[in-house]
C-alpha cells in the first residue's frame, strides 16, 4: 500500500539548520525516519505521560525529553523513537493534534536524534519559539523570554 507520507518532504515544514548533509539527504532521512519530534508540549508534561500516549501507536524504543540548556528542566518538546516505520507514521497520523495536558501537540517526522539535540537552542536556554512569543502561555513559562526582559 502506498504510504500517505511518501511526499513527506513536501509537507514537513521544518528544516533543521544543523543537519549535517544536503537537502536531498535530509529529505531521505525524513522519509525513512523512525523518530518523531513532539512540539507544543507543556513544560509540566512528563516522560511517563508521553510514553502512555505514544505507546498507542506502537512499541517505543526510547524517549528523549527536550531540556532547557541552563536549567536542565523540560522545555516543551521531546523526541520519540519507534522500532518500526509503520508505527512512526501512525503516531503522525493519529496522535498529532491530539490533546496532552490540555494542549494540542504537534508530531513531526525527524531525521534522527543525536546527542545535543535535546537542548533548547534559544539564547535563554529554552526553545527558539519561546524567545519570540508575545502571548501569555502558562504551560510554557508565561510570556516569551524577550517580552519578560522588557
Ligand atoms: N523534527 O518542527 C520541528 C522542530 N522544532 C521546532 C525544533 N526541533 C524540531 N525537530 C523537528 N521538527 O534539536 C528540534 C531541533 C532541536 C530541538 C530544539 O528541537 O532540531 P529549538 O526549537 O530550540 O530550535 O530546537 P530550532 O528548531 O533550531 O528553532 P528555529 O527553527 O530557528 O525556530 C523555531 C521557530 O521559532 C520558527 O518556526 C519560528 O516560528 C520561530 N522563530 C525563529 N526565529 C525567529 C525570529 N527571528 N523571529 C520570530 N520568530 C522566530
Amino acid at each position: 500500500m502506498a504510504s500517505l507520507f511518501k511526499d513527506l518532504a513536501k509537507i514537513s515544514a521544518y528544516r533543521d539548520r544543523r543537519f549535517p548533509g544536503t537537502q536531498e539527504e535530509f529529505e531521505d532521512a525524513l522519509l525513512k525516519a523512525t523518530t518523531v519530534y513532539v512540539g507544543n508540549m507543556s513544560f509540566y508534561t512528563t516522560e511517563e505521560q508521553v510514553y502512555e500516549l505514544f505507546s498507542r501507536a506502537g512499541e517505543i524504543k526510547k524517549i528523549v525529553m527536550g531540556l532547557d540548556k541552563n536549567c536542565k528542566t523540560p522545555c516543551g518538546f521531546c523526541f520519540v523513537m519507534f522500532y518500526s516505520r509503520d508505527d512512526t507514521e501512525d503516531s503522525a497520523k493519529y496522535i498529532s493534534g491530539t490533546i496532552l495536558d490540555d494542549r494540542p501537540i504537534r508530531v513531526d517526522f525527524d531525521w534522527g536524534f543525536q546527542e545535543g539535540r535535546q537542548w533548547g537552542r534559544g539564547r535563554s536556554g529554552g526553545q527558539v519559539r519561546d524567545e519570540y512569543r508575545t502571548d501569555y502561555d502558562p504551560g510554557r513559562g508565561g510570556y516569551g523570554k524577550l517580552v519578560q526582559k522588557e
